[in-house]
């Protein structure tokens, strides 16, 4: 019974991580035969920081790609005996290649303005809003792919007139580790091209962006192999033609792949610098309703969808911690945690998902614009601006929970928080009592053991996503989180409603 080692890249839009995870326990056919676990291993941790350059925002992809190198050089130097590799990302964006097979440039970061009002446009010109979503049943987000094309397009960007390939984020990496060019279902799924009837790349989609399914690589599922490494990276790291699995590419999937669920009706909340909330169906689920809620319907694993709602999480709290990281003064989570538990509850409310919160230049400013326009108490210390996300994030999550129960074609027995915001105990307890729902919090590093879960399901060892479930569940306890103070939530969240306009979306 060896244990089978895997080796994961998790790139979040602020931070990324090389990890190495191990299955112990297997039999040995692969099959489960004892409790097999899993355990992760940070190997290294890096920034990955929006680079402002000339009115843009873009990410360093050669330093993303110069991380993932001295990662596996790491792994090589202590003998690992990893069997493959696989990479995740955060969705929407891509890297344009030319022909000689180099990148031509970095790539946007979802969080460039070069898209707003972009979309709008895109209706108006390309196509109508419900007949995109009729198409696609992805939330219409300005950021998507789609209309980050369509922007490009519009500027006459050169990255994009000379493209030969356009590559998703984690298989524009891969390719440069292997060399091979791929187009993964789950992060493609996430880009508003895909069809979502057929899970093909939709050509009056692509035609609206002047492109060729050419331009995209060779279609597959996750969980494929999509190569194994080159000459020159297994020169530059010390390792062998390892293979590169094309994983759930889109972290997203790579979380909900990960929940420890026990059986199908259960709500998930993967919280990171987004909170994703949603479920996980056999079908999507496009009508009307959807449409007009702005729900998503992203791909999953085995054939799954994921049902759910991009909103606005730990964002607010990452940019103001930045910006009080300037300061003196100690801005570890559990003393911010602690200021906020300190502060007056629901004192001021904000919608999270409000588009001034996107992008601003000062995070704290803008809550206070927002708090001063809305006739709210300006937040004025850190415990105050805290407590102002962490109950309004609470009061969101009510708000779509409700949807989401309306849209469920099963009753929600729980709700899973995954991701790095499952280790805050007082925004679970707020979740529980906000959603009135019990909440199981864990495990926080989701979407690494979704990666790594989908490399050993390539490799033969599980029959299906409850079997791979199951070992998670061995491997990590969620805390519990039971509803119990849930009448002061049912009043403040009339005050949310009143303050945000009572948003139908
Ligand atoms: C979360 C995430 C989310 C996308 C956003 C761009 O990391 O992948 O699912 O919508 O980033």
């Amino acid at each position: 019974q060896a244990d089978s080692v895997f080796f994961a890249v998790d790139l979040g839009a602020t931070s990324g991580r090389t990890i190495i995870g191990t299955i112990s326990g297997k039999g040995a056919d692969g099959c489960a035969a004892d409790k097999p676990t899993i355990t992760l291993e940070e190997l290294t941790r890096f920034d990955n920081a929006l680079i402002q350059i000339r009115g843009h925002v873009c990410w360093d992809l050669a330093a993303l790609y110069n991380e993932i190198i001295a990662g596996l050089r790491l792994a090589a130097q202590r003998n690992y005996p990893i069997e493959s590799i696989g990479i995740d990302t955060w969705g929407c964006d891509f890297v344009c290649i030319g022909a000689d097979g180099l990148p031509l440039g970095n790539p946007f970061a979802y969080r460039d303005p070069h898209t707003v009002g972009k979309m709008d446009e895109y209706f108006a010109e390309a196509m109508p809003k419900a007949q995109v979503y009729e198409k696609t049943g992805i939330q219409l987000m300005n950021f998507n792919s789609l209309f980050q094309l369509y922007a490009m397009r519009k500027a006459g960007s050169p990255a994009l007139q000379n493209a030969d390939r356009i590559l998703f984020m984690p298989d524009a990496l891969s390719y440069l580790l292997t060399g091979e060019m791929v187009c993964e279902y789950t992060i493609s799924s996430t880009s508003q091209m895909l069809n979502v009837h057929t899970g093909e790349i939709d050509e009056a989609l692509l035609q609206s962006v002047g492109l060729r399914r050419t331009h995209f690589g060779r279609a597959v599922g996750p969980g494929t192999v999509v190569g194994t490494l080159t000459e020159e990276v297994r020169k530059l790291t010390g390792l062998g033609p390892l293979p590169v699995v094309a994983v759930a590419g889109h972290d997203t999937a790579s979380a909900v792949a990960a929940v420890p669920a026990a059986g199908p009706h259960f709500a998930y909340l993967s919280s990171g610098t987004w909170s994703l909330m949603g479920i996980e169906t056999p079908q999507a689920i496009v009508n009307e309703q959807s449409f007009s809620r702005n729900f998503t319907n992203e791909g999953g694993v085995a054939g799954t969808v994921r049902f759910l709602k991009n909103i606005c999480g730990m964002w607010l709290y990452e940019c103001c911690r930045r910006e009080w990281k300037k300061e003196p003064g100690d801005v570890s989570h559990a003393t911010l945690i602690e200021e906020a538990m300190k502060a007056e509850g629901f004192r001021s409310l904000i919608n999270p998902d409000d588009p001034m919160f996107a992008n601003p230049d000062s995070m704290t400013a803008a809550i206070q614009t927002y708090c001063r326009r809305h006739d709210e108490p300006v937040p004025e210390t850190r415990g105050q601006f805290c407590r102002c996300i962490y109950d309004s994030l609470a009061l969101r999550y009510r708000q779509v929970f409700g949807w989401l129960k309306e849209f469920a074609p099963f009753p929600i027995d729980v709700l899973h928080v995954i991701g790095g915001g499952s280790q805050n105990s007082f925004l679970n307890q707020f979740t529980a009592d906000s959603c009135n729902i019990t909440v199981l919090a864990g495990p926080q590093e989701c979407t690494a053991i979704g990666n790594v879960m989908l490399q050993a399901k390539a490799a033969g060892y599980f029959k299906d996503v409850w079997d791979m479930r199951q070992v998670i569940a061995n491997s990590i306890a969620p805390a519990r989180f039971i509803p119990r103070d849930t009448a002061p939530w049912k009043a403040a969240y009339e005050k949310y409603l009143y303050v945000t306009g009572g948003s139908e979306e």
